[in-house]
Parts: structure tokens; C-alpha cells; sequence
């Protein structure tokens, strides 16, 4: 499926990572060549109502008519693999990862702690997310003071006793792609991060393979543009 596809990631240009960022990094690291269609916030509202509508039925591809061959609810990251397009961050990841053949557990228990630290960095994004845009300074230090604090002694808290640098160890999974850029948009100074911290440690890790290295700076040198 991912084999000589193409493959387009949509984006918003926004000045962080964010969701989908977590694709672009896993699909970096595989070497899986894709463009990357990162739209000024501005101009997002068109580009959600194209990847919503369900594409007209055709003879020669009757299934195009499939709703979920677009992304219904609309947001970003989409990701367009030969035309069929894939919404939701995690099972993105998780569908990425399955075709790989990496980035997961490899039995069910290591497979059921890398969906539990994913489900957390889901709900910590979400929460950054709502915190990142509100006007309501008491929302703001709600979040600095107890969300964020709370979701990163629980990923901690799954993360130490394996020892590192990644949650299953020696090998990055989905999961610590979704930490990575957790701490990369909050910065490790705002995570109030220990020099030991399990955390910092995967951070540092996830962030030193060569090719997240070269999507970031990539990414930090181009996404300017559609701020
Ligand atoms: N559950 C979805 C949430 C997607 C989402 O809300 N993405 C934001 C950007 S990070 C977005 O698209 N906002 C603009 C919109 O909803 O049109 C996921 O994890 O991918």
C-alpha cells in the first residue's frame, strides 16, 4: 500500500509541529518519501470542505463513493495515500505502523502500553490544544498548573521502570513520536523536565535520529511561509 504511492500529508501552517507533525516524523524516519501540502490557516476552511466531501462515484472506481475513503470530520493531519484519504492522528500512526511492520509492541501486553501512553498523549494534545488558543487566563493556569503536570507524571510513570531511552526501550513506537512532539511544541523548559527525566531522555532520543532531525529543521525552514 505504502509502496511507490503517493502520498500527500495535509497540514495547517501553524507554528507548531502538532498533530500532524507526528506523521511527517514517522514517515520520515521509514523513508517513506511524501509531499507535504501545509496550508495557511487562512485558507484551511476550503481545504476541509475538499477533503469532506465524498468524491463522485465513477465507473472505473465505484468504491470512490465509500465516505470513509475522505475525512468526514475535516481536520488536519489528512493523509492522502493514493487518492483514499486517512484522518485521526493515532490510527494514522497505528496504520502506518501495522504496514511497516514497526513502531509497536510486538505481543499484545507491549501493544496495550504503547495504545495507553498514545491515548494520553492524545488527551495531553487536546488539552494543549484547547489551552494554546483560550482567552481565559484561569483555563490557561488550570492547564500549566494541573493538566500538564498530570499527564506527564503518567507517561512517566510508564516510561521509567523500562529504562528508556523509548517507552518499549531500544525501539521507537508510535507513541513516543506523539511525546516527542508533545515536548517539542510545549518546549522541555515548560515541561518542567528533570536532567533525568524519563521524558527529556526520549525527547533527546526520538529528536537525534538522523532523518526526525532532518524533517524538523525541514519543517521549522519551510512552514514559516504559512504562518
Ligand atoms: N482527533 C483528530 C483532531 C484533528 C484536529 O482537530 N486537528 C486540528 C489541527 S491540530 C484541526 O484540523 N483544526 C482545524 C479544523 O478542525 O478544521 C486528530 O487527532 O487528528
Amino acid at each position: 500500500m505504502l509502496k511507490n504511492a503517493a502520498i500527500t500529508l495535509h497540514s495547517i501552517g501553524v507554528a507548531s509541529l502538532a498533530r500532524a507533525g507526528n506523521v511527517g516524523i514517522l514517515l520520515s524516519d521509514a523513508h517513506i518519501p511524501f509531499q507535504e501540502n501545509n496550508v495557511p490557516l487562512a485558507q484551511w476552511q476550503a481545504t476541509r470542505k475538499s477533503l469532506q466531501a465524498t468524491p463522485v462515484d465513477t465507473a472505473d472506481n465505484p468504491a470512490s463513493a465509500i465516505a470513509d475513503l475522505r475525512n468526514p470530520y475535516g481536520g488536519a493531519p489528512t493523509l492522502e495515500i493514493d487518492g483514499v484519504c486517512y484522518a485521526q492522528t493515532a490510527p494514522i500512526l497505528r496504520m502506518l505502523a501495522r504496514e511497516i511492520g514497526a513502531y509497536d509492541g510486538r505481543d499484545n501486553h507491549e501493544k496495550y502500553v504503547v495504545d495507553a501512553v498514545a491515548d494520553i498523549a492524545t488527551d495531553w494534545r487536546t488539552s494543549w490544544v484547547g489551552a494554546y488558543w483560550s482567552k481565559d487566563p484561569e483555563f490557561v493556569q488550570r492547564y500549566r498548573e494541573r493538566s500538564r503536570p498530570r499527564y506527564i507524571k503518567a507517561v512517566q510513570s510508564y516510561l521509567r521502570p523500562r529504562g528508556g531511552p523509548y517507552l518499549l526501550g531500544d525501539r521507537m513506537t508510535y507513541a513516543d513520536i506523539l511525546l516527542y512532539t508533545l515536548v517539542y511544541d510545549e518546549t522541555p523548559a515548560m515541561c518542567q523536565l528533570e536532567a533525568d527525566a524519563p521524558l527529556l531522555r526520549l525527547y533527546e532520543a526520538v529528536g537525534a535520529r538522523p532523518k526526525v532531525a532532518e524533517y524538523v529543521a525541514n519543517w521549522k525552514a519551510t512552514h514559516s511561509a504559512n504562518l
